[in-house]
């Protein structure tokens, strides 16, 4: 695993109504209410990455296919570092929507192929999380949330 803080990814701020499910839409994977010192650490989530949306509509540094509805939210209590990571042996990405509506992605910032995001003093509120592959169809994934590591 990455020390924390390195793997911040570049952060692409594409805007909130790019067409992604709205809020209320249901989380495939389900989702977790967590905040500053939570345990374990990290809250692990396997899941099928992809869908047939292709994430590079939203522009910037967004690619990969992803699902219509949310794969995972967590509702964040606020403060503290934020990493959201997938780890798989497939080329994964991710599409992270934040408390305030900024669709924010990455492809490889973690470990190998995989894709991390941090948020330092992440602001609290509903993360929607979905989880893609950057040449389409499904692949097995793992979801990681901690406050100390990407992956
Ligand atoms: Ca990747």
């Amino acid at each position: 695993m990455n020390i924390a803080m390195k793997a911040i990814a570049a952060l692409a701020l594409v805007g909130a109504a790019m067409g992604l499910a709205a809020p209320a839409a249901a989380q495939t994977y389900g989702s977790v209410q967590i905040g500053p010192g939570f345990t374990p650490d990290p809250r692990a989530r396997d899941l099928q990455a992809g869908g047939s949306i292709n994430a590079s509509g939203f522009g910037g540094n967004c690619v990969g296919w992803i699902a219509d509805a949310p794969d995972y939210s967590v509702f964040w209590g606020g403060g503290s570092n934020l990493f959201i990571s997938s780890v798989s042996s497939s080329d994964t990405t991710l599409v992270v929507r934040t408390p305030a509506g900024d669709i924010i992605c990455d492809d490889d910032s973690g470990e190998g192929l995989n894709p991390a995001i941090g948020f330092s003093n992440a602001t609290g509120g509903r993360y929607d999380i979905w989880v893609g592959t950057l040449s389409g169809g499904l692949a097995p994934a793992q979801l990681r949330i901690s406050e100390l590591y990407s992956y």
